[in-house]
């Protein structure tokens, strides 16, 4: 699969990936054909937050990986106008904003001398910032689809029940943290591999309020560029939107790679 270009999951499943295309003509039979598309269909799903991952960065710089899905995939739910500006012009500039950032400060050592302690600190602002706000964006598109909604499935659907007390409780306080982000930020779902637990995150811009070593597993953007056009002021309307398209397969998928990098699987 090429990485520059994320085959989507509905390519997959109508088999037009050459391969699956070439196995599915050897078969006869729609059950052999109907498995064969399941096979496709779940290696899709389990490279989805991998696959725009790996396409966030290529030939030593950062950049804007394409959408796994037409721009007007989730709509009622997310409109196509919120996600063409949000993907092609947000999401875009923290991709530059990241690169422009490494490159002033390869040049600020190049200039050799004292380092310029306010520059510095201003750049390094613009790293996490940028940096954040480039690979959370990368892991929210892979955690959405016009498949998506319901309850958390999965090995993560078991530990978000274990660890939450059920997936009602988890959403309600997901929900809450996700509302009451003040001013710009971000929900999201992390792991946290020394613990092997899950930690319900409330980040303020991209950057802020983190804990190291946790992996975004399903990230909620909350700023205004993610909801304003369709739900104005409305917050919460915007979030119990966004349940309709959380794409737990691929949270689960993210959830298994991490503890199994972790060693805990
Ligand atoms: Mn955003």
């Amino acid at each position: 699969m090429s990485e520059a270009n994320p085959v989507s999951r509905r390519d997959l499943v109508l088999g037009t990936l050459p391969a699956v295309g070439a196995v599915a003509g050897l078969l006869t039979g729609t059950g052999l054909l109907a498995r064969a598309a399941a096979i496709a269909d779940e290696g899709a799903v389990d490279n989805s937050v991998k696959t725009l991952l790996a396409a966030s960065y290529q030939n030593g710089a950062y950049t804007l990986p394409k959408l796994p899905y037409a721009y007007d995939s989730l709509e009622p739910h997310i409109d196509a106008a919120t996600m063409t500006l949000h993907h092609d012009k947000h999401h875009q500039a923290y991709v530059d904003g990241l690169n422009k950032t490494l490159k002033a400060m390869a040049d600020l050592r190049a200039a050799g001398g004292e380092i310029n302690a306010p520059l510095l600190t201003g750049l390094q602002e613009d790293l996490t910032f940028n940096g954040s706000g480039h690979l959370l964006h990368s892991i929210f598109w892979a955690t959405m689809s016009a498949q998506g909604g319901g309850e958390a499935s999965g090995a993560v659907g078991d530990a978000i029940a274990r660890q939450f007390g059920s997936f009602a409780a988890f959403q309600a306080q997901f929900a809450k943290v996700s509302a009451t982000v003040k001013g710009s930020g971000w929900g999201i779902l992390a792991y946290e591999p020394v613990g092997d637990n899950l930690l319900i995150l409330q980040v303020k811009q991209h950057d802020l309020q983190t804990v190291f070593t946790a992996v975004p597993l399903l990230p909620l953007d909350v700023w205004e560029h993610a909801y304003y056009l369709k739900y104005k002021n409305v917050r919460a309307d915007y979030i119990k939107a966004w349940w309709k398209v959380a794409h737990w397969p691929a949270v689960d998928a993210a959830y298994q790679a991490a503890r199994k990098a972790a060693g805990h699987a």
